[in-house]
């Protein structure tokens, strides 16, 4: 009788803007795999998961249909895909954690001279987007009634070769409505990229997508984290503690010789910014270092 290890399977990007964050955020996780963008499937080394690469648009229903546990998409993937697909598994994948990149938002975008004035101004108008699901439900939420032209690309052409009066498609720094003469008119959908998990996993899956989830929240912890040093005048502390952002108890150590003065470290949970280092100088601090944090494990 062969042994066979249990191994979670987990779907990502295999290319695009979610590929490389989403592998990145394994290794930060101490996951290791072969690096080969060819394959459908890799193997990872030190850890029971298993990774398949794949189309975004393609994980949802890999989570929904068991061939893999575990996903990482888009919310605006997944959310679009329940809706329009006519796979009724797809309705038991379930978030499990936000992963904090690929933040967009899907919004409706208006050409020059479009008087947008709340989603009452798109009534009777054609609308180009690739999300046809999720800006009919917030048409319909709306009570506005619009044609619906879906494409699959390139969107933002639509208004300006004439196929449509507005565009619905997502925006990140909004360059590209920029360039081609649109404005953002209203946000319908905020996303990032998510872990997601189908239904009926078995309990020795859990366990290992339990430890998996332990590591990402210690990543997640840890991008946000900084470790916060400087001196301070014993007799500035407690205004030097209030301007500590997200600190709860810092370390107060001795500094050899000196009676006056003491060095403060501490872990700061939001971020620190050069505003915060004036705010403590102002405050009496001096000789201030801020440095990342790798891992964190509460
Ligand atoms: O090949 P595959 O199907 O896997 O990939 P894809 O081409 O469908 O998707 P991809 O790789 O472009 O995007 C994957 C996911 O990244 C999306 O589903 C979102 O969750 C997320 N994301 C984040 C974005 C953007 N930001 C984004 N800006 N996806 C697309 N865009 C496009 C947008 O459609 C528009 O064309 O970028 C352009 C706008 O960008 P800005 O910066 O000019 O505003
Ligand atoms: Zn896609």
């Amino acid at each position: 009788m062969s042994f066979q290890e249990t191994r979670l399977k987990l779907a990502i990007q295999k290319s695009g803007r979610l590929a490389d964050d989403s592998r990145e955020l394994l290794e930060k996780c101490g996951i290791r795999f072969i690096k080969s963008r060819d394959q459908l499937f890799c193997t990872a080394q030190d850890f029971p998961l298993d990774l398949f690469f794949v189309r975004d648009d393609d994980i949802p229903a890999f989570v929904a249909s068991g061939v893999c546990q575990i996903g990482i998409v888009g919310q605006n993937v997944l959310s679009e895909e329940i809706l329009v697909s006519k796979n009724s598994k797809l309705k038991s994948v379930k978030e499990v954690m936000p992963l904090g990149f690929g933040k967009c938002r899907l919004s409706i975008a208006t050409p020059h001279g479009f008087d947008y004035r709340g989603a009452e101004s798109l009534r009777g108008k054609v609308l180009a987007t690739s999300y046809s699901g999720l800006l009919s439900e917030f048409l319909k939420d709306q009570n506005v009634e619009a044609e619906i032209v879906d494409m699959r690309g390139a969107v933002e052409i639509a208004p300006r070769v004439g196929m449509a009066d507005a565009i619905c498609d997502l925006v990140s720094t909004g360059a590209t409505l920029a360039v081609n003469g649109l404005s953002e008119a209203e946000v319908i959908f905020s996303s990032q990229s998510v872990l997601i998990q189908g239904l009926g996993i078995d309990a020795q899956r859990q366990e290992i997508l339990d430890r998996l989830i332990l590591r990402i929240n210690g990543v997640l912890q840890a991008q946000n984290s900084k470790y916060i040093m400087f001196h301070a005048p014993v007799g500035a502390l407690d205004d030097l503690c209030a301007v500590l952002p997200g600190s709860d108890a810092p370390t107060i150590l001795e500094l050899q010789g000196r009676d006056d003065k003491v060095a403060v470290h501490a872990v700061c949970n939001e971020g620190v910014f050069w505003e915060t280092m004036e705010d403590l100088r102002h405050a009496g601090a001096s000789d201030i270092l801020v440095v990342p944090i790798e891992k964190m494990l509460e």
